[in-house]
């Protein structure tokens, strides 16, 4: 009986906990606008907003990349990046792949990333072209050659890591990178004070009831 309350009292205290940090999340979201008059150029970027931090790196792999050095640039579509000497500043995949690496302060749940210039697919002389992105997290690939905009990470629960980067990596890709909305996450060791803090205080006062009925 005694055994029985204490698991009652645990996981309704696990699912107040969960609750609790849901409610934190979703009042800590926030969406970075990349999106600037101007033309600014920096290696690496730094953004804050909140309680949320990190960087942003652009890369560069392909023909001379030894002797490139990438920067990420900014401008009234977003953030971008320029390898080559008069190039536009947008995220390419031509001669090379060009990448964004979003690294984080802490951990957050990535919710989503927004592109622009990514209107212009079409064809000419039977030449198409059609923008599309590759998305890693943490380093693992989610996503290949997607189309989708804004490109929701983990679909509408998000993911929780500590960077994401989108690459272009074909002849046909050109864009930017407008808007990522990311939220915070407690810290793990928070939540779990809490989970054995309301443990201890439903169980002991259960496991009372049930000596005295
Ligand atoms: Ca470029
Ligand atoms: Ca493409
Ligand atoms: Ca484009």
């Amino acid at each position: 009986m005694a055994v029985k309350t204490w698991t009652k009292a645990t996981l309704g205290a696990a699912a107040l906990c969960g609750v609790l940090s849901m409610g934190a999340a979703t009042a800590n979201a926030a969406v970075f606008d990349f999106q600037q008059a101007g033309n600014t150029s920096a290696q690496p970027l730094g953004f804050s907003q909140g309680s949320i931090s990190g960087t942003v790196t652009a890369q560069y792999s392909g023909p001379y990349a030894g002797s490139l050095t990438p920067v990420v640039t900014q401008n009234t579509y977003g953030l971008g990046v320029s390898t080559w000497y008069h190039e536009n500043g947008e995220v390419d995949g031509a001669p090379g792949v060009e990448t964004l690496l979003f690294e984080f302060d802490t951990k957050v749940r990535l919710n989503s990333v927004s592109f622009a210039k990514a209107d212009d697919n079409g064809c000419v002389f039977g030449l198409c072209w059609d923008d599309d992105w590759t998305v890693k997290v943490d380093d693992v690939t989610v996503a290949n050659d997607s189309q989708q905009n804004p490109f929701l990470f983990g679909g509408l629960s998000g993911i929780v890591a500590s960077s994401f980067s989108v690459s272009a990596n074909g002849w046909d890709d050109s864009w930017r990178v407008s808007q990522m909305d990311v939220s915070a996450v407690p810290l793990p060791a928070a939540a779990w004070f809490l989970l054995t803090a309301l443990g201890g205080l439903f169980g002991t006062r259960w496991l009372k009831k049930g000596q005295t009925a």
